[in-house]
């Protein structure tokens, strides 16, 4: 399948429907999502606190492509592409670590922290080790959550900055710790997963933990204007000096909401897990602050814990998905919190999604499947991320049939 196949999928798209078979099954579906989506976006990445050193640094992937975040010897977080500029060895392994200076596994080329070529065995006197630094891929950080770009030219980030910072700041997670790491491989279409993530159409029947405290009923998140919980929340909010949004742009959103009446975290039983808050305004009872990244994130900070959901395509019916619990510096395991218990409550709803995405899968791949319409209350948001996937899809096409000529 060729870009001009792809486009007319698109153009067959109905406007409020589904997508057509082939963008949930095609191999070549998958290549083109890699690098006409996920190579063109902001990517949540991880926290600044996985990186607390200089050399500190984290391998992930995004799709197939390894990636490095590293902080400096000046404390700034840096990405490349984790490949070396030898002959392409991945430098450092998948998962977080510490290194004075980054050493290739392969044949000892060694980089210094700012990615820059510090020394390479035998090679010629001509070889010009100023030409074979790391490739540096575009990377912010807001309010200690890193974000990183693979294009050449990222989309604009200074609305996203300015808002996120303020409504992160209460959250301090300068002062927060990764508690627990989870992932989960889900046999689905990176789409449908993320269709899925979307929505709460599906929460009071296939997540009942997850609706005891999370208003599975809201059709927005953007519109909590009509019900008095909301307004005395608000209210409430307020008086504390919390920002509550709601902001956004077309590839990302975020709002602070109330949880159900009486639930002080999103927990089983609506109680926090961790004796030592994140937040202590309000005692920390302060809804959830919900953002969230088209293509591939969300997260939930409450009170006590923040929660990070990201899921990467790794084939065509194959995505990762990566849940990541945050708390206090000083929260201590076992004394103020349980980790069993802090990542109960995600790890069953994730299980159930898993479960829904993979038989969604299942039926798309029907000779019966036809592209169904989307509730325009309860799905907005999966509308949202359709509608923003098809236009960034033919903003991808257009722009290479230009610079083919
Ligand atoms: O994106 C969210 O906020 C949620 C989490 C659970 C279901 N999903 C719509
Ligand atoms: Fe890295 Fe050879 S590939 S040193
Ligand atoms: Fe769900």
């Amino acid at each position: 399948m060729d870009l001009g196949e792809i486009k007319a999928l698109l153009d067959e798209r109905r406007a409020g429907h589904s997508l057509p078979q082939a963008l949930y099954t095609d191999p070549a579906v998958f290549e083109f999502d890699l690098t006409a989506i996920y190579g063109q976006s902001w990517l949540m990445a991880g926290f600044e606190c996985e990186l607390p050193e200089a050399g500190s640094y984290s391998s992930f992937k995004v799709g197939r492509w390894p990636i490095l975040l590293v902080r400096d010897r000046a404390g700034q977080i840096r990405a490349f592409h984790n490949s070396c500029r030898h002959r392409g060895a991945m430098l450092c392994k998948e998962g977080t670590g510490k290194a004075p200076r980054l050493v290739c596994p392969y044949h000892r080329w060694t980089y210094n922290l700012d990615g820059s070529l510090l020394s390479a065995m035998r090679m010629p006197e001509d070889f010009d080790r100023a030409e074979h630094g790391l490739g540096e891929v575009h990377v912010e950080t807001v309010a200690g959550v890193i974000y990183i770009c693979l294009a050449e030219t990222p989309p604009p980030f200074e609305v996203f900055r300015r808002d996120m910072t303020a409504l992160l700041a209460p959250h301090d997670l300068a002062n927060a710790k990764v508690a627990h790491v989870e992932t989960l491989t889900e046999y689905a279409n990176w789409k449908l997963v993320l269709e899925n993530g979307r929505e709460c159409y599906h929460c009071q029947a296939g997540h009942p933990e997850l609706a005891k405290t999370f208003p599975v009923e809201v059709s927005s998140y953007f519109e909590f204007g009509g019900a008095d919980h909301a307004a005395t929340f608000e209210a409430r909010m307020a008086e504390h000096g919390l920002p509550v949004g709601p902001a956004g742009e077309d590839w990302w959103q975020a709002i602070r909401f109330p949880l159900n009446p009486g639930m002080r975290s999103m927990s089983m039983d609506g109680e926090p897990i961790v004796a030592r808050p994140m937040v202590g305004a309000a005692e920390g009872d302060i809804g959830s602050l919900r953002w969230a990244l088209e293509p591939h994130s969300f997260a939930h900070a409450v009170g006590d814990h923040l929660f990070f959901f990201s899921a990467m395509p790794i084939g065509p019916r194959e995505t990762l998905v990566t849940g990541k619990w945050l708390v206090h510096k000083d929260a201590v395991e076992g004394v103020d919190y349980d980790r069993a218990q802090l990542i109960e409550l995600w790890n069953i709803t994730n299980q159930q999604d898993k479960d829904l995405a993979e038989n969604n899968q299942a039926g798309v791949d029907s000779p019966g499947y036809r592209p169904g319409p989307y509730s325009p209350d309860a799905e907005v948001l999966v509308l949202r991320f359709v509608d923003w996937y098809c236009t960034k899809a033919r903003a991808y096409i257009e722009q290479q049939a230009g610079t083919m000529g």
